[in-house]
């Protein structure tokens, strides 16, 4: 897959959390090397900056949408945003800041025509504010994007629903809160979790994604970084062990890339505050690599 056209597009957003720091992520993947890299293999970058995000600070704490209004105009920026890259020809790739921003960037990937999700994740994101524990816009984007919970939400990009169950499959899953377990099973997603890694190998397991993604001839991958174990990326708000370990999510990326089929990439969930001398975005950018081309032979 050389000689793509990229475009960074960073999105310091920490609204959809409670951990401070999160915005610090398009930073920490800047320093660690991104754009260097993706030249390194032949792609042309342009690094579009920053969206302009709310401080955090400037809003009001005790906010009983949880920043939901914020959330939403950075999102519906960054879905037109998005499009803009893919008129200029440029594939999206998206620095966070929190997952919530998904909502806008995937919603973007989707307007261009039928796209298959990758959602690599702990968490299935895939809460409603009636269903989540902690109110937290950072568990709702899945929701949101198959048309379900907040109207601000569900209406990013238009109001149209984006997704239907059959275009997402999530990997790397193994913390659902208990509503969330019950929506996620109704709902017919195919959900590749640690348990289906741990019994077939993750070979096989991408093999099962790509299966069901077969029939898009675009991908859009979301990688949470939490999807990864604690060890090999200590610097996310919500870790949670028993994750990919380094190779399983080298393999992930390497095994999307020979699809030639990635058509947008969100990376998410980073917090440098947390983090172990940058060593989390390092790591990113090196799954980044592999997403884009780089191989061992
Ligand atoms: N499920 C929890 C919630 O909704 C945690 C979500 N945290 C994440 N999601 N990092 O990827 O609050
Ligand atoms: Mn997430
Ligand atoms: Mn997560
Ligand atoms: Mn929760």
């Amino acid at each position: 897959m050389a000689g793509r056209r990229v475009q960074i597009i960073g999105v310091p957003m920490d609204l959809g959390q409670s951990q401070r720091g999160v915005d610090l992520g398009p930073g920490a993947l800047r320093y660690a090397g991104l754009a260097t890299e993706l030249r390194r293999l032949g792609h042309e970058v342009v690094d579009a900056g920053n969206l302009p995000v709310p401080v955090r600070d400037s809003l009001d704490p005790a906010d009983p949408g949880r920043y939901r209004k914020a959330i939403r105009q950075v999102c519906d920026m960054l879905y037109r945003t998005c499009l803009q890259a893919r008129k200029d020809g440029r594939m999206p790739v998206v620095l966070g800041g929190d997952h919530s921003l998904a909502m806008g960037s995937v919603a973007g990937s989707s307007d261009a025509g039928r796209v298959g999700l990758l959602w690599i994740d702990a968490h299935g994101d895939f809460n409603t504010p009636a269903s989540s524990l902690s109110g937290n816009v950072h568990g709702m984007p899945l929701a949101a994007l198959l048309g379900e919970g907040d109207p601000e939400l569900v209406g990013i990009g238009g109001s149209r629903k984006r997704l239907r169950a059959e275009d997402v499959v999530l990997l790397g899953v193994r913390d659902l809160d208990p509503a969330e377990r019950e929506r996620l099973r109704a709902s017919g997603i195919c959900a590749l979790t640690m348990r289906d890694i741990d019994e077939r190998g993750m070979g096989q397991v991408m093999c099962e994604a790509l299966d069901r993604l077969a029939g898009y001839d675009r991908l859009h991958v979301s990688l949470d970084v939490d999807a990864i174990d604690p060890r090999e990326a200590p610097g996310v708000g919500t870790p949670v062990p028993g994750g990919l370990s380094y190779r399983e999510a080298q393999l992930v990326m390497e095994m999307i890339a020979d699809t030639g089929r990635l058509a947008a990439l969100d990376i998410v969930e980073i917090n440098p505050i947390l983090d172990d001398r940058n060593r989390t975005a390092r790591l990113a950018v090196s799954l980044t690599a592999s997403l884009f081309g780089k191989r061992i032979l």
